[in-house]
């Protein structure tokens, strides 16, 4: 019997684990990769394309699906999954940082964040209870609290200060929703910019209120890759290791896999989807850019070593014609390819936990992307 929130260890070598995680709407094997739903959908996919994918669980915006089409709305529709016909697990992140990304009028007082619509210029307001409400409305698989993610470049004291504040933001969402309350579960996020004491104490904070999981946020907006990395291995091993770890927002197939080394269950990213539609592809034998002239007349598939359906179906020269002519299909192929490579990615260092030979896995990954990244 397995409930709600179920975080079972199946196997672990060094650091990096494989996991199973209980959700309302299946269980997910991690260390898992999350494409991005920012509006309830996989841009350029449907939901049986994601099935087709294996994908095992997708990331939905708070604040989107609050402004567009409203999540009253989506719950008179029966919650996001109905609506939206994707069956499997759905994340919703809280708006914080997507609120925090607007450009403009964005008011932060204890309470809350006041800020304006993308979209029409409206005001709102999110309050910890409020994105809780609103993702008790979309009925997402996981909940993720109201946080603020730190500009890079913030100094030390308002980064100490901010911290301090998304303590009190989380606890408050953890009181809007106590645990076992629903079978909806709620993850806390660690801040703490780029200040390894301050990521400590806000880990201290965060990690001492009852969560189903624990995210790092605050990473990968704008600093380097060795900082990001240097963050992200001093604030891992902080977490309880008997609970989900997510990292938010990142990164590339090596930060990923730099991730999984440190201990990191759970990623999602808008590089294979956003890439997919700008032509940029990953593949076995690094990244290719379809647009090139080089593959104007090249009948080979894209990647020799890929089943997706865009590789065993069609060639380089073809995908490249469809993405110079703008067709539509451009996206759909070079978003299922660029997701079947993440997920493969993700399913793959699974495996290789599992089987004892992560560091054979990681090194094998690596020299194809030197290059590439
Ligand atoms: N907080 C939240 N969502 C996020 C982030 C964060 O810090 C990041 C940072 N990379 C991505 N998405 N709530
Ligand atoms: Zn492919």
């Amino acid at each position: 019997m397995t409930n709600t929130g179920d975080f079972h260890i199946l196997g672990t070598d060094g650091q990096a684990r494989c996991a199973e995680l209980t959700t309302a709407h299946g269980t997910i094997r991690t260390p898992v990769f999350m494409p991005v739903g920012t509006v309830g959908c996989v841009k350029a996919l449907s939901p049986d394309d994601l099935t087709a994918l294996k994908a095992q669980i997708i990331l939905g915006n708070t604040y989107h699906l609050y402004i567009l089409p409203g999540d009253e709305l989506v719950a008179r529709r029966g919650g996001l999954h109905t609506f939206s016909g994707w069956d499997g697990p759905i994340l919703t992140d809280s708006g914080g940082f997507q609120v925090f990304s607007l450009q403009g009028l964005r008011k932060i007082s204890e309470d809350g964040v006041e800020f304006r619509s993308h979209r029409d210029g409206s005001k709102h307001f999110f309050s910890p209870e409020k994105v809780v409400s609103i993702q008790r409305n979309l009925g997402s698989d996981i909940m993720m609290v109201l946080d603020e993610c730190v500009p890079y470049g913030a100094d030390k004291e308002y980064t100490a200060q901010s911290l301090g504040l998304t303590t009190r933001w989380a606890a408050r969402c953890r009181a809007a929703y106590p645990q076992g309350s629903g079978n909806q579960l709620l993850f806390g996020i660690v801040q703490g910019g780029f200040f390894q004491d301050l990521r400590s104490e806000s880990a201290r904070q965060i990690c001492d209120l009852p969560f189903d999981g624990y995210a790092i946020g605050g990473l990968s907006v704008g600093e380097s890759k060795p900082l990001m990395l240097d963050i992200m291995r001093h604030t891992a091993p902080l977490l309880p290791a008997d609970k989900p770890r997510y990292l938010m927002g990142v990164g590339t197939p090596m930060d990923i896999l730099d991730g999984i080394e440190a201990g990191i269950d759970m990623f999602d990213c808008v590089l294979p989807t956003r890439n997919a539609r700008n032509g940029t592809l990953y593949t076995s034998l690094g990244k290719v850019n379809i647009k090139r002239a080089e593959y104007k007349e090249d009948d080979r598939p894209l990647d020799p070593n890929c089943d997706c359906y865009a590789c065993t179906r069609f060639s380089r020269a073809y995908l490249r014609h469809l993405y110079t002519a703008r067709e539509l299909l451009a996206y759909r192929l070079n978003t299922i390819h660029n997701l079947h490579y993440f997920l493969t990615l993700t399913h793959g260092a699974a495996q290789a936990i599992l089987q004892g030979r992560f560091a054979t896995y990681k090194a094998e990954v690596q020299a194809v992307h030197a290059h590439a990244e």
